[in-house]
């Protein structure tokens, strides 16, 4: 057969690039940036490659894993889903439903199958102990989207494409590739807001890939960006900046935070988060004083102890300069396939709370730093059972050391995933779906957080084949048979939910399904089709039960009490104490593709980033290996003594921590690095919203070799 063309979405980050395939006899010939597509126009980053090293991974597990007292068993479809299934159920029995937890991790959302069909599967384990990737990431945009917009779905985007001044915390898009904002091609959309006369500002403790393109940027200590954003309020205030527009008609508390705020002077606040007042004051005049402009924060501003307050401070600087839900502004995607559900109140919080630190629940999940404690602590309630889909815990949540000791004393342990590593070694069956070039794929989720309107569905490329199952097909058949319950399990055998039916279904009663938009339009457009630029959608998208924005929401004006102990406690920094921040690099993802040789060849990438005057005082040369403490834990690598970074602040990748035993990434195992999160604490908590406070925890430098420790390549 000569070579075709192949058009699909990569599904591996937010930007949802469109990709030219071409292949031929089952192989993958080239993979480029799709020119066609209207919404990434031909943008790809090195890691789109990876979806055929993935699909080529002699590592990438095709069978389902039973472990057994020799070691791993391959095991056919059939009887790992009855086992597991089994397995869960008598845990059920035994424990009760709430003693089987579930983690998802971040490819759940970049899979349509997952997304469609794991609430079902979730549904029958009737499990309220659900936690996920979301507190390690994002929860405080949804607890800021719901208490200002009535639902935690109902996340505003920065109008990149009109927006004159883009002023960034904690984000780092050009490496990233943006999130929540889905963006592709972020380099030369930055460099259109920079060539029509616009500017980019960057907040953050590390001159960062975006920072270094930007018109300027600041340093921050870490995980004081709360105060910095008061301030930032308290001077719009102070100087009569206040401007909401037409947004004034539907937005009540406005006169509350300016009373609440007024403290938080730039002089107040400048000690602590290391930038000037005069600096302060420039940074929101220029936001203001912008025609179009725009704040947006991501993982910095999200991961630490008042992610919630930073992200209703952002919400409500962008609300308090005209930008919310206007062009060029903080605006609302009108996806094709509505994800907010039922109208309503939202009523998903503190409707329970976790057992031994009595953190509430949000979005019906705990805080996913409280997993392991729910293992380990012995009383009724008990975490007994674990399964993981899309997720490796062990990397990528704080205290990954404590949690694996939880999951080595689990009873059942049941991973959905494509490799054997170090959170899925723990597991007694690892269940393997069909993924990335054998699957179809629609972004539920990203098509509701990009910077523009479109929509796209990708066929699958190759056939996954008669042996293989797709993540949905494990949910529904496990779903079928926890529901069918132990006699009935072989009559009743009901058809298997294809969520692609959902999906049409979806896209007919959507906002453009009178427009004609199917999934049948979608699959005769298989470069996407662009459906405008973002519009308006306030008030009239509301789903406040007063249909009107609350600025000075009770549970916010509350948390504030925590923020002044804090500033009144002064710069969080002890003797020889540094603060640990991550970074994330180009050419991987998270934790999991560190296994693809072309992506991971080259220098050692994982080394702790130190500023000179730090290095100095610990007299560390570049490239001499140190051992790194923090309350937790402690690791060796090297360092790499770089100005990026800012004094006081040391900085590792996330994602590394390859050495332990028993996987099967023969690669990753290679350029094992160390694992951030065996330093990161799960006793700190952002109390408000259940994120874990990865940024800014405290650590000491110390000479390598002292005690047990791991070691980096
Ligand atoms: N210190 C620190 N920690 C962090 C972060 C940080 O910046 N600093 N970042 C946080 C963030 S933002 C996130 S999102 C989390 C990520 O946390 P996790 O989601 O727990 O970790 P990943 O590394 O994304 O793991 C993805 C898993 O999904 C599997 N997988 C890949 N594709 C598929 C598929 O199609 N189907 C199935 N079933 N499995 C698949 C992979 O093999 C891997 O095991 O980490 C967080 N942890
Ligand atoms: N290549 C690549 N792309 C990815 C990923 C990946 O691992 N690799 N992961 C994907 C995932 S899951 C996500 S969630 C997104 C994340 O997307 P981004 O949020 O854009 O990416 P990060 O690199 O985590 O950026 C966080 C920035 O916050 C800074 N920071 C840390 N602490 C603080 C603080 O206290 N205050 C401020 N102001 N800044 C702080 C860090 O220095 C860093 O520059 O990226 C996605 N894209
Ligand atoms: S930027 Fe993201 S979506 Fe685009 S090619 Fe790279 S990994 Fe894929
Ligand atoms: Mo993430």
């Amino acid at each position: 057969m000569p070579a075709e063309t192949h058009y699909r979405a990569c599904n591996l980050c937010e930007a949802i690039c469109g990709l030219e395939i071409k292949h031929e006899n089952g192989q993958v010939l080239s993979i480029t940036g799709d020119a066609q597509d209207p919404f990434s126009r031909g943008h790809i980053c090195p890691k789109a490659v990876g979806l055929k090293d993935i699909y080529e991974d002699p590592n990438r597990l095709r069978r389902p894993l039973k472990r057994t007292a020799t070691g791993w068993e391959e095991i056919s479809w059939d009887t790992a889903l009855d086992e597991v299934a089994a397995g869960l159920r008598q845990q059920r029995a035994a424990h009760g439903p709430h003693a089987t937890a579930w983690y998802a991790g971040n490819p759940s959302v970049h899979n349509s199958g997952t997304q469609l069909a794991a609430p079902g599967f979730l549904r029958a384990l009737g499990s309220r102990s659900l936690f996920s990737a979301s507190s390690v990431d994002q929860l405080p945009h949804h607890f800021a989207a719901w208490q200002l917009y009535g639902h935690p779905l109902l996340l505003p985007v920065p109008d990149l494409d009109r927006t004159d001044h883009w002023l960034i915390l904690g984000g780092n898009p050009l490496v990233s590739n943006g999130s929540l904002m889905t963006a592709p091609d972020v380099s030369n959309r930055l460099k259109a807001i920079q060539a029509r006369g616009g500017k980019v500002v960057v907040v953050d403790p590390r001159r960062t890939e975006t920072a270094a393109r930007a018109d300027a940027h600041h340093f921050i200590r870490p995980g004081t960006d709360v105060f910095l954003l008061l301030a930032m309020t308290q001077v719009l205030y102070a100087e009569n900046l206040v401007n909401p527009g037409r947004l004034a008609e539907f937005t009540d508390g406005l006169a509350e935070l300016g009373a609440a705020v007024a403290g938080f002077t730039p002089e107040h606040v400048s000690g602590i988060t290391g930038i000037a007042p005069a600096e302060i004051r420039t940074l929101a005049r220029e936001l203001a004083g912008a025609g179009r402009g725009v704040v947006y924060g991501r993982v910095g501003v999200s991961v630490q102890a008042f992610g919630g307050l930073c992200l209703w401070l952002i919400n409500a600087l962008n609300l308090l300069t005209g930008h919310l839900d206007e062009p060029g502004g903080y605006m609302f995607a009108t996806p094709a396939l509505d994800i907010l559900g039922k109208p309503g109140p939202y009523t998903k919080y503190d409707r329970y709370r976790s057992r031994v630190r009595q953190a509430p629940e949000f979005m019906g999940e705990l805080p996913v730093a409280c997993l392991a404690e729910e293992m380990l602590t012995p009383g009724p309630g008990q975490l007994r059972a674990l399964v993981t889909s899309c997720g490796n815990p062990v990397l990528s949540t704080p205290n990954g050391p404590q949690l694996e000791t939880a999951l080595a004393g689990l009873d059942f342990m049941v991973s959905i995933d494509i490799y054997l590593n170090e959170t899925t070694r723990h597991a007694h069956y690892i269940l393997p779906p069909a993924t990335g070039l054998e699957t179809a794929h629609y972004d539920v989720s990203f098509h509701a957080l990009a910077i523009r309107n479109t929509s796209r569905y990708s066929e699958p490329l190759f056939d996954k084949g008669p042996a293989a199952r797709y993540d949905w097909e494990i949910f529904e058949e496990l779903r079928l048979r926890l529901e069918a319950g132990d006699a009935a399990a072989a009559t009743i055998a009901p058809p298997l939910e294809n969520p692609e039916a959902k999906l049409d279904l979806g896209l007919r009663y959507g906002a453009y399904g009178r427009a004609g938009l199917s999934l049948e339009k979608l699959r005769a457009n298989p470069h996407g089709i662009d459906l405008g630029p973002l519009l308006p959608r306030l008030p009239a998208s509301l789903r406040t039960a007063t249909q009107r924005i609350n600025l000075a929401a009770p549970l916010f004006l509350a948390d504030l009490g925590r923020a002044r102990r804090v500033l009144a406690a002064g710069p969080p920094v002890a003797e020889g104490q540094l603060l640990l921040i991550s970074r994330r690099e180009l050419r991987s993802n998270n934790s999991w593709m560190h296994n693809l040789p072309r992506l991971i060849k080259g220098r050692n990438r994982c080394t702790l980033h130190i500023n000179p005057a730090d290095a100095a005082a610990h007299q560390l040369a570049d490239g001499q290996p140190v051992r790194i403490r923090s309350r937790v834990g402690a690791v060796e690598l090297p360092v790499e003594i770089t100005a990026t970074v800012m004094p006081g602040v040391v900085c590792l990748p996330h994602g590394y921590g390859h050495h332990r035993p028993g996987t099967r990434q023969d690669v990753a195992q290679a350029h094992a690095g160390v694992s951030i999160n065996d330093l990161t604490d799960d006793s700190r908590l952002d109390e408000l919203t259940g994120n874990a406070a990865l940024s800014g925890v405290p650590v000491w430098l110390e000479k390598p070799g002292i005690g047990d420790n791991q070691t980096s390549e």
